[in-house]
């Protein structure tokens, strides 16, 4: 046999995860795969995948995607520009999460550029898995991460423009102005990521819903709730209003449904017809969405309203810019 046919069939038996022959090394990328929420989860897997591509952690990819999320992208639902409290005060939720069940977490973080790192650092260097407020900066601060204050200009003045009426409505987004998914509009950062040695990892980063009471911590940062792993199974995240991925546990929920045998889509559907059941009547008004990943790299989604869309980035040839619809319970758009 020719030395490239044997080259092709080495790689088409790596592609497919088969036993390569001896002596043959499996491509740095095999089975290597990271899915983000949203359109700028495109921006998060491009930031991602390089670990990927030279063999790293499925932990450090998806750290590596939620530090852009968090610093290069000015956008008014994750990060440093994102938009406060009712009190005119940002503050940053996160999580990270590998498939061992290794997980850390940091809500109503204050003044720290990047969340999801203190979270990976609460997970490495104290025996807790969640630290809040003045506690997880203070945390920040002995462990080196720079004090800086975060509230952009811009999202000062939205904040006193939303003072005129002092409204919270959750139920509509209304943080946003147009409608989820498109290109002036973006939401928290769930990103999954499963590397060459089939080992998988999440992170979720947010500033959570815009005008919320000070003190509120949405489902981003829970355990279980905006995020949850499992090597054994896969791995969910969620993006929009929190209080109902808490009510529901609903990651969690995702993961044990696909370890019962749903498909990744088939999971997150049925999280979402839980979420439904449970509130009928506000599920008309509000976003819910669901992203997942098993534990062979199959990805699905699934959201209450029309508009959610993920980006998947993996060895194939590109395009990787190309969006991947989820579909919904409603077909409406939300305004
Ligand atoms: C939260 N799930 O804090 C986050 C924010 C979000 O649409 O996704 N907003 O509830």
């Amino acid at each position: 046999m020719g030395n490239r046919r044997q080259f092709l069939q080495a790689s088409m038996l790596a592609t497919a995860g088969a036993i390569l022959p001896q002596g043959v090394a499996a491509p740095k990328t095999s089975g290597a795969r990271v899915v983000s929420t949203w359109d700028f989860g495109v921006g998060a897997n491009a930031a991602a995948w390089p670990v990927l591509a030279r063999g790293g952690s499925a932990l450090d990819a998806v750290e590596a995607g939620a530090r852009w999320a968090e610093a290069d992208l000015c956008n008014a639902t994750v990060g440093r520009c994102g938009n406060p409290d009712r009190d005119g005060v940002l503050t940053l939720d996160a999580s990270i999460m590998d498939g061992d069940g290794r997980c850390g977490a940091v809500a109503a973080l204050e003044d720290i550029a990047h969340p999801v790192s203190v979270a990976r650092a609460v997970m490495e260097k104290t025996p807790h898995v969640m630290l809040v407020g003045q506690g997880a900066q203070q945390f920040a601060v002995a462990q080196g991460f720079e004090k800086t204050p975060l509230l952009t200009e811009q999202a000062r003045r939205a904040w006193r423009e939303w003072l005129k009426t002092s409204r919270y409505e959750p139920q509509i987004n209304a943080e946003r102005q147009a409608r989820p998914g498109d290109k002036t509009n973006h939401d928290t950062l769930g990103i999954l990521a499963r590397d060459a040695q089939g080992r998988l990892a999440g992170a979720c980063t947010t500033s959570g819903m815009a005008w919320k009471l000070h003190g509120r911590v949405g489902d981003s940062p829970i355990v279980g709730a905006g995020l949850y792993v499992d090597n054994e199974v896969g791995a969910a995240t969620a993006s929009g209003v929190g209080e109902e991925m808490i009510r529901n546990a609903a990651s969690f929920l995702v993961v044990e449904l696909m370890r019962q045998g749903r498909s990744p889509m088939e999971a997150c559907r049925e999280a979402i017809d839980r979420v439904v059941r449970k509130r009928p009547e506000a599920s008309k008004r509000m976003q819910v969405c669901f992203l997942a990943m098993n534990k062979d790299g199959e990805a699905g989604a699934f959201a209450l309203h029309k508009g959610f869309v993920y980006a998947m980035h993996d060895a194939s040839p590109g395009p990787h810019d190309r969006l991947h619809d989820a579909a919904s319970v409603y077909r409406t758009e939300q305004t």
